[in-house]
């Protein structure tokens, strides 16, 4: 699918500020693509559609997470969780986009997962540094992005997981599963422990 096309079908679901995050979305994923060696076209169809499902009624939302034996917990945990996989579920029926890769960015874009891939882990960094986004912290976040996409993620999970702790909000366990599966890689690659 061209880029025009997939912004065309886009520009539909999203705010007028969504938009503009999405394209700064799409800009910095493609360039981290073309740093880290991942597959540039992937990365553009996945930023463009990462968050396609922001704005559905939270009803629907729900009905599709039932009916399509997605993780049970979501429903307990903060609605703005839904809209990754959802949107996954979404880019496939309705925009038909069935390269697992995509999909499987769109729906880790706001958890991660542990044993994240190359493209997912560059859709997750590209949502939280775009050029639009000025929350305190993304500066240190994009400085590591330009020399270990790991740790800028680690940074970045630290970052969110501190905020929802400020707010006494739950943490979602797919969010600590992706921060756990990336200090024990540390780990595991450090020699002095
Ligand atoms: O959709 P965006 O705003 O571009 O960004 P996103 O998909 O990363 O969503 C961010 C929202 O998700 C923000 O309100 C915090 C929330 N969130 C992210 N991880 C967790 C979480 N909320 C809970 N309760 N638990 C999490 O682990
Ligand atoms: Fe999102
Ligand atoms: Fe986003």
């Amino acid at each position: 699918m061209e880029r025009h096309e997939a912004l065309e079908i886009v520009k539909k679901q999203l705010t007028d500020h969504r938009y503009q995050h999405t394209l700064g979305v799409m800009e910095t994923a493609i360039a981290l693509a073309k740093q880290y060696g991942a597959d540039e076209k992937k990365a553009e169809l996945a930023a463009i559609f990462h968050d396609y499902a922001k704005f559905r009624p939270k009803e629907e939302m729900k009905q599709i997470i039932l009916e399509q034996n997605m993780p049970n917990d979501l429903l307990s945990h903060n609605t703005e969780l839904w809209h990754a996989p959802v949107g996954a579920y979404l880019v496939q029926t309705e925009v038909g986009i069935d390269d697992e890769d995509i999909l499987n960015a769109i729906r880790y874009h706001t958890s991660g997962r542990s044993d994240m891939t190359l493209l997912e882990k560059i859709i997750y960094i590209a949502d939280y540094i775009e050029p639009g986004r000025i929350f305190k912290g993304v500066e240190e976040v994009r400085e590591l992005a330009k020399h270990d996409l790991d740790e800028a993620l680690i940074e970045a999970l630290k970052n969110t997981i501190q905020f929802l702790l400020k707010k006494n909000q739950p943490i979602y366990p797919m969010t600590i599963d992706t921060y756990n599966a990336l200090m024990m890689k540390k780990k595991g690659e450090s020699v002095s422990e």
